[in-house]
C-alpha cells in the first residue's frame, strides 16, 4: 500500500522488466548509461540483480536504524527537563518514525514485503546502526545524540540524496531537512547546559566522551575494509566513501566542539596543515565488530522492546486492515 510506483511486479524476474526486446547486455549498457549520465534508475527499470539487492540491504538496514533510533531517546521523554524540551523531544522522535516509514516505503519499491523486513530485524537477521546499542545515561546525552549522532547521519545521509535510485534519493530530501533540526536542537541543549551549572557542564562532557568514538564508527569500516563500498560507488548508490565523510564529519565537528567548550576524548586529534584536515586516533574496530555481530551494551534490550512494541501494536493492525476492508467493501457496494 505504501509504495512510490504502485503498480511494480514484486516477483516478477529481473530480467523481464522493461522493454522486452532488449537483450540482457543491452540492458545493462543502459543502465549503466542511466547512472553515468546521473539519471534516477526508478523500480519499474531494468536493474542488475546486485544492484537490487544491496539497495534492499541499505535502505532496509536504514530504515531499521530509524525505528530502533527511536528507542534510547524514549527512554528520556518522561525525564525531560522543561515542557519546551519534552516537546522539542517528542517531535524528533516522531520524526525518526517517519523516517523508518519512507524508507522502509521505498524499500518496497524494489519488490519485498515489509512484513519480512521487519522480521528480520526482529529475529536478528538485519543489521541496523551500531550507535543505537549504547546506553543514555544522563540527559545531556540526548542534546549529544542530536549534535553528534544527528550530525554524523547529515553527513552520511546528504551524498544519498544525489543516490542514483529514485525513491531512496527522494526520500533523502525530506529526511536531511529534518535530520538538521535534530542537530540543532541538540547543539542548543548543550549550549543551555553549558551556561549552567559545573555538574550540567560535567554531564555533557561526559556524554561527549562516551559519544564520540561511537558517532565516528557509524559510518562504517575503512574504505579498505567495505565490502560493499566497491559496487556502491560504481553504481551511484554511495557518492563519498566511508573514510572521506567520517573525516568531513570531524573537520566540520572540532570547530563546534570548541564554541561549545567540550574536549573531544582523542589525545591525537590535531589539525594537519600538509593534508588540510584534522588528523585523528584510530578506531577500536573490535568494539565496533562486537556491536554490529549484536553484542553492544543495550542489544538484548533493544530488541526485546522493538518486539513488545511490535506485539502491542498489533491491535492497531488489524483495526486499520479491518476499516481498510469495511471501507473499500462500501465503496464496491455504492458502485454497483
Ligand atoms: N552499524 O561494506 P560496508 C540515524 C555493516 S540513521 C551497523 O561499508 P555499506 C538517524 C554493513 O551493513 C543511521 N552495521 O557497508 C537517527 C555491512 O554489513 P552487511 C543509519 C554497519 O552498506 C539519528 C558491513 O558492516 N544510517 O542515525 C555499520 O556499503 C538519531 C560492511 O560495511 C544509515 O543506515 C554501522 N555503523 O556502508 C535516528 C545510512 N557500518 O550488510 C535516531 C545508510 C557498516 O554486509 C536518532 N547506510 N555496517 O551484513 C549507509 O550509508 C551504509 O549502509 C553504511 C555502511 C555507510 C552505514
Amino acid at each position: 500500500m505504501y509504495t512510490q510506483a504502485l503498480d511494480i511486479g514484486g516477483k516478477e524476474p529481473e530480467a523481464k522488466r522493461g522493454p522486452r526486446s532488449l537483450t540482457e547486455t543491452q540492458y545493462e549498457a543502459e543502465f549503466d548509461a542511466k547512472v553515468a549520465r546521473g539519471d534516477f534508475i526508478e523500480p519499474k527499470d531494468w536493474m542488475p540483480e546486485g544492484y537490487r539487492k544491496t539497495l534492499v540491504r541499505q535502505i532496509s538496514q536504514h530504515a531499521h536504524s530509524e525505528i530502533v533510533g527511536m528507542l534510547p531517546e524514549g527512554n528520556w521523554v518522561t525525564r525531560a527537563p522543561t515542557l519546551k524540551r519534552k516537546a522539542i523531544l517528542l517531535a524528533k522522535i516522531q520524526d525518526e518514525g517517519g523516517h523508518g516509514m519512507y524508507l522502509y516505503a521505498a524499500a518496497e519499491t524494489l519488490g519485498v514485503e515489509r512484513d519480512d523486513l521487519v522480521d528480520a530485524l526482529h529475529s536478528g537477521k538485519a543489521k541496523y546502526s551500531s550507535i543505537f546499542n549504547y546506553p543514555t545515561l544522563n540527559w545531556a546525552d540526548i542534546g549529544v545524540i542530536g549534535w553528534l549522532v544527528d550530525g554524523a547521519a547529515i553527513m552520511n545521509q546528504i551524498p544519498l540524496t544525489r543516490c542514483s535510485f529514485g525513491p531512496y534519493a527522494r526520500a533523502m530530501i525530506r529526511i536531511c531537512k529534518e535530520e538538521s533540526f535534530h542537530q540543532r536542537q541538540g547543539y542548543d541543549l548543550l549550549l543551555a547546559m553549558m551556561k549552567g551549572t559545573s555538574a550540567q557542564h560535567d554531564m555533557v562532557q561526559d556524554a561527549v566522551n562516551r559519544w564520540w568514538w561511537p558517532s565516528l564508527m557509524m559510518f562504517g569500516p575503512h574504505d579498505k575494509d567495505s565490502p560493499h563500498s566497491g559496487d556502491s560507488m560504481r553504481w551511484g548508490i554511495k557518492r563519498i566513501s566511508n573514510d572521506d565523510l567520517r573525516q568531513k564529519f570531524v573537520d566540520a565537528t572540532v570547530p563546534q566542539a570548541k564554541v561549545l567548550g567540550v574536549s573531544l576524548p582523542d589525545p591525537l586529534l590535531k589539525w594537519n596543515d600538509e593534508r588540510g584536515h584534522f588528523d585523528f586516533g584510530p578506531i577500536d574496530w573490535s568494539e565496533f565488530w562486537n556491536v554490529v555481530n549484536g553484542h553492544g551494551p543495550c542489544a538484548k534490550d533493544r530488541m526485546a522492546d522493538r518486539v513488545a512494541a511490535w506485539d502491542d501494536g498489533a491491535w492497531v493492525r488489524e483495526a486499520a486492515l479491518a476499516y481498510a476492508d469495511k471501507s473499500a467493501a462500501r465503496a464496491q457496494k455504492a458502485a454497483e
